[in-house]
């Protein structure tokens, strides 16, 4: 319940006839500067957007689409790159207050502290998107909805693939895993998501688990250290398809054969990946799909509205073998 996975032709008419009652909503209002925190009422939306980074493809690919979609939707973006800080995530969101635009939305660069700040944002009377990410507030009527990937689902699809390659595995099988930034929803669920699959064959250990921070930079250097410090690695599990490809070097500098020496499995599925994996360099992808800009523009015409929307929205997901990616890459979009 509370969940929509695609959006459905009704799903989409609604969209439509939401933007058609905006329009004329709007112009009833008038002039009025107060409720809803709209500064002008020139019947446009203007969204205010605090985006985590550049530090991935993932991210590009995201920051694309949200930037196209509010162009195709007609939706005025205020668009500002927090740089992995949250503290230049409140800052952005509190201008975003001050300017009064008609949404905010943005992605958590961690889980936790939102409170003050979503607080400040309801208190001015605009409504507040999650996308991609979600915060850990226990009220959830500080934001209107979270729209982004089941991040424990898919440390799970990885974990699931490992235990069903190595079941017939009769001795220990080392894991070194890459964690996304510390405190970040992906990072905390995709391991979790993960350790509880492979808790299904006791041969699979995590010897060492550490942060790359989902940077390709990140996950070279840890590799290295991971590799000094570990003569027998099996398997590298990384939360993100940079933090693999940066391991890659750093494997090939050891004089180790990625994806057949060490078993890599990442999550993403962005291009760069997808070829490592076509090219038999990783050996399994989860796919997380950036591309939530569109569903992101009808939400924020609903909200703006004053229609109801789930709660929770779901991207739908697959996941990739190398012979998959070979059929897969011609057609990816990112
Ligand atoms: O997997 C990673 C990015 O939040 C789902 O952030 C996103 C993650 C993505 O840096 O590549």
């Amino acid at each position: 319940m509370g969940k929509m996975r695609t959006q459905s032709a009704p799903w989409r008419a609604a969209a439509v006839l939401a933007s058609v009652l905006l329009v004329g909503g709007v112009a009833a209002c008038g002039n009025s500067d107060t409720g809803g925190g709209g500064a002008k009422d020139d019947g446009k939306i203007t969204m205010g957007f605090s985006q985590v980074g550049a530090e991935s493809g993932w991210r590009t690919a995201n920051t694309i689409s949200i930037k196209e979609a509010a162009t195709a939707a007609g939706i005025e973006l205020k668009f500002d790159d927090a740089q992995q800080k949250q503290e230049n995530q409140i800052k952005a969101i509190r201008n975003y207050i001050q300017q009064k635009v008609d949404v905010i939305a943005f992605s958590p660069v961690v889980e936790s502290g939102w409170d003050t700040v979503l607080k400040e944002a309801k208190d001015a009377g605009i409504p507040v998107i999650l996308t991609d990410r979600s915060v850990d507030s226990a009220d959830k009527s500080l934001y209107k909805t979270f729209l982004g990937s089941d991040f424990v689902k898919e440390g799970k699809l990885a974990g699931e693939w490992l235990v069903e390659q190595k079941k017939t595995a009769s001795g220990p099988v080392n894991i070194v895993e890459l964690q996304g930034s510390t405190g970040a929803a992906p990072a905390n669920d995709r391991k979790k998501g993960f350790a509880e699959a492979i808790a299904a064959n006791p041969n699979l250990k995590v010897i060492a688990s550490q942060t790359g921070d989902f940077t390709r930079a990140g996950g070279k250097q840890v590799m290295e250290q991971f590799l000094k410090a570990n003569p027998k690695i099996d398997v590298l599990f990384a939360h993100n398809d940079d933090m693999g490809l940066g391991a890659l070097e750093a494997i090939t500098a050891a004089g180790k054969t990625p994806g057949k020496d060490i078993t890599i499995i990442t999550i993403d599925a962005v291009k760069d990946g997808m070829q490592a994996l076509a090219d038999g360099k990783f050996n399994f992808i989860a796919e997380c799909s950036p591309l939530l800009g569109p569903q992101l523009m009808d939400l924020a015409k609903k909200v703006h509205a004053g229609q109801e929307v789930p709660a929770r929205i779901e991207t739908e997901e697959t996941t990739f073998t190398s012979e998959q990616a070979k059929e897969a890459l011609p057609n990816r979009k990112y």
